[in-house]
C-alpha cells in the first residue's frame, strides 16, 4: 500500500475507555481522530479527547453506536479512512466489516469472512476440528433429536455440557450428570436458547470439571504471517463475566504455552485471520485443552497482554489494517514479568454484583511506579444506564506474580470512588485469599470463596465522607483563595481513614 492511501484519519465507533484508548494511540501515530457519542455522551472524555467529535442519536445504542448507517455517514463527512470499532457494539458484526469495506474505508479488525466464521460456534467447531485444534470431545454440529443427543451423551461419557449453538454468556447451558436427567436437562436448554437468540439449536460436549479460562492473543499481517502473544488467565468471573484477569497464566509450563500457541496459531490460520484477535481455552486439571471459541476483536483485557510483551495492540490493528508486515517473529517475543487487571465496575458486590449506576461523585484513580488506568469515566460525569456499567481498568505490572499482585493491592487501597458502589472490595478480596494469591483457583472462584460477609461494610461509608469533605474543600478554595485548609479532610468530625487494605 502507497503512502497516499494509507490510513490518515480514524473514526473512532465506540465510547468509555476503548475510545480513549484507541484515540490515544492513533495520537502517537500522528493520525487524526474523530469521536462518535449519543446525546448523553455530549461531554464525555472520549468526545474532548478527540480531534473531532460527532452526534450521532439518542442514548439507545440501537439508534446511535450501533447504527452502521449514521456511522457511516459521519465517516464520509469527516474525512475519515479507517474505522476502529473498539469491543461490543459493531465489533463483530461482520456486515458492518463489510459496509466498510464498500465504503472505502479500512476496517481496523479481521477480514469479514473471518468473523463470520467464528461468530457460527458449531461452524467454527467444525473448522477447528479440521485444523487440528483440541476440543472437548462431544458432536461437532447441532443435535436435533433427544434420543440421538442422548446416545451421543452415552458415548462421551458423563457429565455432559449441553450448549447453546448460538451460544455466550452461559445462556441455554446446561450440566448433565446422570442420563436420566437428560431429556429434560436438553428441552431447557433449547427453550432457554431459543428465547434468548431466537435459535433453539444445541450440542453436547464432555463437562470440563473446576476448569480454567486461558486465551492466547494473536496478531496476524495481511502477508501470511500469524504469532501469538503468549496467554491471559481469565477465570474470575461473575454471571460469565470476567472481573480479574491475569498475563501470563500461573499453572502453564513453557511447554503448555508453546503447545496452546501453535494451537491458537493454527485456529488463526484456519479461518485467514488477520488483525488481532483471541482463542479461548478450557484447561483442566491436568493441563488438557479444549477449543471454546475465537474472539473476532481487540478484548477488554489486551492491557496485561501489553504489559508483559511491550506490545501496544492498538497500534498492530492499525499498522497491520494498512497493509503492512508484522515487524518479529514467534521467537523475538517474550514474557517480562507478570500482570494483573481489576476491572472496577459500578456494581455492588455484596448485592450479588447489581449494576449501580449514577452520577460518579468522585474519581480519584492511583497512580505511581507499574500502575496503569484506562477509565471511560471522569469524577463529575455519571455512569450511563444504557451501557456497560464499568468505571475503569486498573492494570498493575510486576517482576512476577507476587510483585503485580502486591502493587494491585496497594493501587486498589489508593482508589478513591465515592456515588457508587463498585468492584473494588470484591477485588481486595480476591488480591488477598489463597486461592488467588496460591494460583489455586477456577471459573468457580466466585461461587466456591466469595463471600460478601468477608468485604468491608464501611467502605462505601468512608468513601462518601472523603469524597465529600474533598468536594467541599475544592469548592471552598475556589471562592476563598486564601481560605484555610480544614484541620482534618473529613466533615463529620471524624479524622480522615483512607480505604481499609486487605494484606496478610
Ligand atoms: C464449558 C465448561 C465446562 N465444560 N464447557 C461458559 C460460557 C461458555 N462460553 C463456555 N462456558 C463453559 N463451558 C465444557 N465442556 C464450563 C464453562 C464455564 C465457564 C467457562 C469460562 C469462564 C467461566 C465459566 C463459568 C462457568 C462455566
Amino acid at each position: 500500500m502507497t503512502d497516499s492511501r494509507s490510513i490518515q484519519t480514524v473514526l473512532v465507533a465506540n465510547r468509555g475507555e476503548i475510545a480513549m484508548r484507541v484515540i490515544r494511540t492513533c495520537q502517537e501515530l500522528g493520525l487524526r481522530t474523530v469521536a462518535v457519542y449519543s446525546t448523553p455522551d455530549r461531554l464525555a472524555p472520549h468526545v474532548r479527547l478527540a480531534d473531532e467529535a460527532y452526534a450521532i442519536g439518542p442514548a439507545a445504542a440501537s439508534e446511535s453506536y450501533l447504527d452502521m448507517e449514521v456511522l457511516l455517514d459521519v465517516a464520509a463527512r469527516s474525512g475519515a479512512d479507517a474505522v476502529h470499532p473498539g469491543y461490543g457494539f459493531l465489533s463483530e458484526n461482520a456486515d458492518f466489516a463489510d459496509a466498510c469495506a464498500d465504503a472505502d474505508l479500512a476496517f481496523i479488525g479481521p477480514p469479514p469472512r473471518a468473523i463470520r466464521a467464528m461468530g457460527d460456534k458449531t461452524a467454527a467447531r467444525t473448522l477447528m476440528q479440521e485444523a487440528g485444534v483440541p476440543m472437548a470431545p462431544g458432536t461437532p454440529n447441532a443435535v436435533e433429536h433427544v434420543e440421538t443427543a442422548a446416545q451421543k451423551a452415552e458415548e462421551i461419557g458423563y457429565p455432559v455440557l449441553i450448549k447453546a449453538a448460538a451460544g455466550g454468556g452461559g445462556k441455554g447451558m446446561r450440566i448433565v450428570r446422570d442420563p436420566e436427567n437428560f431429556a429434560r436437562a436438553m428441552e431447557m436448554a433449547q427453550s432457554e436458547a431459543k428465547n434468548a437468540f431466537g435459535d433453539g439449536r444445541v450440542f453436547v460436549e464432555k463437562y470440563i470439571d473446576q476448569p480454567r479460562h486461558i486465551e492466547f492473543q494473536i496478531l496476524a499481517d495481511a502477508h501470511g504471517n500469524t504469532v501469538h502473544l503468549f496467554e491471559r488467565e481469565c477465570s474470575i468471573q461473575r454471571r460469565h463475566q470476567k472481573v480479574i484477569e491475569e498475563a501470563p497464566s500461573s499453572i502453564l509450563t513453557p511447554e503448555k504455552r508453546e503447545e496452546m500457541g501453535q494451537a491458537a496459531v493454527a485456529a488463526a490460520e484456519a479461518c485467514g485471520y488477520v488483525n488481532a484477535g483471541t482463542v479461548e481455552f478450557l484447561v483442566d486439571a491436568d493441563l488438557n485443552f479444549y477449543f471454546m471459541e475465537m474472539n473476532t476483536r481487540l478484548q477488554v483485557e489486551h492491557p496485561v497482554t501489553e504489559a508483559i510483551t511491550g506490545i501496544d495492540l492498538v497500534a498492530e490493528q492499525i499498522r497491520v489494517a494498512n497493509g503492512e508486515p508484522l515487524g518479529y517473529t514467534q521467537d523475538d517475543l517474550t514474557i517480562d514479568g507478570h500482570s494483573v487487571e481489576c476491572r472496577v465496575y459500578a456494581e455492588n458486590p455484596a448485592e450479588n454484583f447489581l449494576p449501580d449506576p449514577g452520577p460518579l461523585l468522585r474519581h480519584a484513580a492511583p497512580s505511581g511506579v507499574g500502575v496503569r488506568v484506562d477509565a471511560g469515566v471522569e469524577e463529575g460525569g455519571e455512569v450511563l444506564i444504557h451501557y456497560d456499567p464499568m468505571i475503569s481498568k486498573l492494570i498493575t505490572w510486576g517482576s512476577d506474580r507476587d510483585h503485580a499482585i502486591r502493587r494491585m493491592q496497594r493501587a486498589l487501597s489508593e482508589y478513591e470512588i465515592a456515588g457508587m458502589h463498585t468492584t473494588i472490595p470484591f477485588c481486595q478480596f480476591a488480591m488477598q485469599h489463597d486461592a488467588f494469591c496460591s494460583g489455586q483457583f477456577s471459573t468457580h472462584f466466585v461461587d466456591e470463596h466469595f463471600d460478601p460477609a468477608a468485604l468491608h461494610p464501611s467502605d462505601a461509608t468512608f468513601d462518601l465522607y472523603a469524597a465529600l469533605a474533598a468536594v467541599a474543600e475544592a469548592h471552598t478554595r475556589s471562592q476563598k483563595t486564601d481560605a484555610k485548609p480544614m484541620a482534618t479532610p473529613s466533615s463529620n468530625g471524624r479524622p480522615w481513614r483512607r480505604r481499609r487494605r486487605h494484606v496478610q
